[in-house]
């Protein structure tokens, strides 16, 4: 080794032994630091740092105090906008008011006028569709009598009055309807308005008519055809009855002892029919001399000769 290189390789050597050990010299007196000494200089300049710090935090806070109260004031500022505003609104509507007072008042002009006229009529709408086909309901359409002027004309049935019968009801030709097929109230029997006029004898005295013996409901007209066509004498009652005729209906005939009971007891004891208080002649032939009567002022049945006289009304089966 170069003689100089050692000699500096030493001196170095040294001087980093010297440096360590005066280090080492020197960190004791420094545990034990007193004020006044350097190490008490570092503390105050810590403290001084520290302080700096706690002051920077109070003027961020202050100024984080100061930022809420601006945001307070803005906050009073926009209720008292709100205030502001609600009270406009409140002129508005108070100004409103007035003038509408004044509008009904009539004590200032520039109100609303009145309602104009209405406008011209509309075009005529187009027609429709034409409707669905009826049903054709001839069997129902029946004469109809008016009770207030007495007329009669054709029309659609109406319930209890033409199509749906009851007993006492008026009857499709303008009769009194004194009985009701019970399983078709549109059906029935109804008696002539009034008698045929004039008393009549029973006729065809001496003779026993070919039929016209029965005597129950519903036996009448074939009755009556039987005396009609009796031979060799006349049946006056049935004829009388067999020829009349009211309202266009000419199919009347001298209803059967039976009938002519009904008629008894459902028109004249209720007082409907306008009958005569006597017997009226049946279309029940008995035997030879007599015929059946019914008396209506007593609602009992006997024989008569066929040679007297007595009331006749005609009935007919609708
Ligand atoms: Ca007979």
């Amino acid at each position: 080794m170069n003689p100089r290189i050692s000699c500096w390789l030493f001196a170095i050597s040294s001087l980093i032994l010297t440096t360590t050990f005066t280090s080492a010299a020197y960190a004791a007196p420094n545990a034990n630091a007193s004020p006044g000494g350097g190490g008490t200089a570092g503390a105050a300049a810590a403290a001084q740092a520290t302080a700096d710090g706690a002051v920077t935090d109070a003027a961020a806070a202050q100024a984080t105090a100061d930022g809420a109260v601006t945001d307070a004031a803005a906050a009073a500022a926009t209720a008292d906008g709100a205030v502001t505003d609600a009270a406009a609104a409140q002129a508005g509507v108070n100004a409103l008011e007035s003038r509408l007072d004044d509008c009904i008042a009539g004590t200032t002009t520039g109100c609303q006028g009145a309602d104009g006229q209405i406008g011209l009529t509309g075009p005529t709408g187009l027609q429709g569709p034409p409707g669905v086909d009826g049903i054709t309901r001839d069997a129902d359409i029946c004469l109809l009598f008016n009770t207030l002027n007495g007329t009669y004309s054709l029309g659609l049935p109406v319930p209890n009055y033409c199509a749906n019968y009851a007993v006492g009801d008026v009857g499709p030709a303008g009769g009194f309807v004194f009985y009701i097929d019970p399983e078709d109230s549109s059906h029935g029997l109804e008696a002539a308005p009034s008698d045929v006029g004039g008393y009549k004898s029973w006729g065809c005295t001496s003779t026993d008519v070919v039929g016209a013996d029965e005597t129950a409901v519903g036996t009448g007209k074939q009755n009556t055809a039987d005396l009609v066509a009796a031979i060799g004498c006349t049946a006056f009652a049935a004829v009388s009855a067999n020829d009349y005729s009211i309202n266009g209906f000419d199919d009347w005939f001298l209803p059967s002892l039976g009938e002519l009971n009904l008629i008894q007891q459902n028109l004249h004891l209720v007082g409907l029919g306008g009958f005569e208080n006597t017997a009226y002649w049946s279309s029940s032939e008995f035997r030879v001399f007599h015929g059946w009567k019914q008396n209506f002022n007593d609602s009992t049945q006997a024989l008569k000769p066929k040679n007297e006289i007595l009331p006749v009304r005609p009935v007919r089966a609708f």
